[in-house]
């Protein structure tokens, strides 16, 4: 037994400990830095016997450094996708992407309400102790901003394991009107400093149909926790497979409304972004803000192999979409082949990203654009096809 594979031993031993676990609490991801493992313990160890040389950065693009940048409107914090392992499916509450940080004027928790109001008989109010006593599981749920990019290494995206209460399980003991389509979900939105980056006012209209399809709910436990300030404490609408700009945080008030409420200025910010056609004046006019399928790389490894020659692991990540997949392929150059990657133990489920790994063996050196594709009957990938999601690194000759 070669000293890597002892090692990788005892990193899956972790990984499946993390696994029974959960995702509570803090300390779920691994430590980085250390000696990478070499596959998921179900499957082939693609590098046994050869040396880790190190990490090759993807280039062109910005930082991901898990800290905080700015405050209130315009704060920002990018989680490091390099650092995800097999086994590590959760990202820890800290290291989580925040895409707008909390107002310093948000209200204390104690006497924190959500209000539901618009088209129902009579309006209520549930206060935030009694949507805790009512959470349950909601499981792993992957967010990302429809504004993610390459300028902040594609880290506006992470999973987390959420506790809520369905919102259609809170409608129901709710006398709503019959001409009710919708409801308007809006968070505490009031800053002491404007932002030049975005506007201020997050609410989104989901349709009944779509809360019901899509299992909406309010959140109040992340990861075990009770939710983070800058993740919407005390409370925040989840929506699983939809882009995080409909996910409001610091959600006070729901109000039912019909097919003529107009579309929030939340939503026209974000409507190139979840691929409207224009800027709808309805509400009702826009498309579901859902995700397609899409991988990506999140980390090349060089190594030498058993033989002594220069090989590359590249790890990468599904995510998205309706219907699972097994047709990933992937590309070095637009000059070479589509490659099939083996995703394994297997794409099982759309509502948290699933690591995948693939052995690649470049013939020439430079800089080689990496893509992804996934050609599967009718399974809509518009996002990942206009090449949003491709990454370059340099490399030495072999
Ligand atoms: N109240 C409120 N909720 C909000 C936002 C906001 O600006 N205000 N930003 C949205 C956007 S654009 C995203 S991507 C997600 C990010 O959630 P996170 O910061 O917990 O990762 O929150 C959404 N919810
Ligand atoms: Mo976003």
């Amino acid at each position: 037994m070669s000293s890597f594979s002892r090692r990788d031993f005892v990193r899956h031993t972790a990984s499946a400990t993390a696994l029974l676990a959960g995702c509570g609490g803090s300390g779920t991801g691994d430590d980085t830095g250390a000696v990478p493992t070499t596959g998921h313990p179900d499957c082939l160890a693609l590098l046994d016997g050869g040396t880790y040389v190190g990490d090759v950065p993807f280039v062109g693009e910005g930082p991901a450094d898990e800290v905080m940048m700015d405050a209130g409107l315009d704060g920002r914090l990018v989680t490091d996708l390099s650092k995800l392992e097999f086994g590590d499916l959760c990202v820890d509450n800290e290291r989580f992407f925040v895409r707008t940080a909390a107002s310093t004027l948000l209200p204390d928790e104690a006497g924190w309400e959500v209000l539901f109001t618009g088209l129902v008989g009579a309006e209520s109010a549930m206060g935030i102790q009694e949507l805790r006593g009512r959470s349950g599981d909601m499981g792993k749920i992957l967010l990302e901003c429809s504004g993610n990019g390459a300028g902040r290494s594609f880290g506006l995206m992470s999973v987390a394991s959420w506790s809520g209460v369905a919102l259609t399980d809170l409608l129901a003991e709710l006398d709503v009107l019959p001409t009710a389509t919708a409801v308007l979900v809006r968070g505490f939105d009031t800053y002491s400093d404007s932002s030049d980056h975005s506007s201020v006012g997050a609410s989104w209209v989901l349709t009944l149909a779509q809360l019901a399809e899509t299992g909406a709910f309010l959140a109040t436990e992340m990861n075990g926790e009770p939710l983070p300030l800058h993740h919407g404490k005390p409370v925040r609408l989840v929506i699983p497979n939809w882009y995080g700009c409909a996910h409001i945080k610091w959600v006070q008030e729901i109000t039912l409304v019909d097919d003529s409420a107009p579309a929030t200025d939340h939503m026209l910010e974000f409507a190139s972004r979840t691929h409207q056609s224009g800027l709808p004046a309805l509400a009702s006019d826009f498309r579901a803000a859902s995700q397609d399928l899409a991988a990506m790389p999140i980390r090349v490894e060089q190594w030498t192999d058993a033989d002594g020659e220069t090989a590359y692991r590249v790890l990468g990540i599904l995510w998205g979409g309706q219907a699972t997949t097994d047709k990933l392929q992937i590309r070095f150059g637009p000059g070479n082949g589509w490659q099939n990657v083996e995703v394994c133990p297997g794409h099982e489920q759309n509502l948290y990203w699933t690591v995948w790994e693939h052995l690649w063996h470049p013939d020439e050196g430079g800089e080689v654009l990496i893509e992804c594709r996934i050609k599967d009957g009718d399974v809509s990938t518009n996002r990942l096809d206009t090449g949003f999601y491709r990454r370059s690194v340099a490399i030495d000759a072999p």
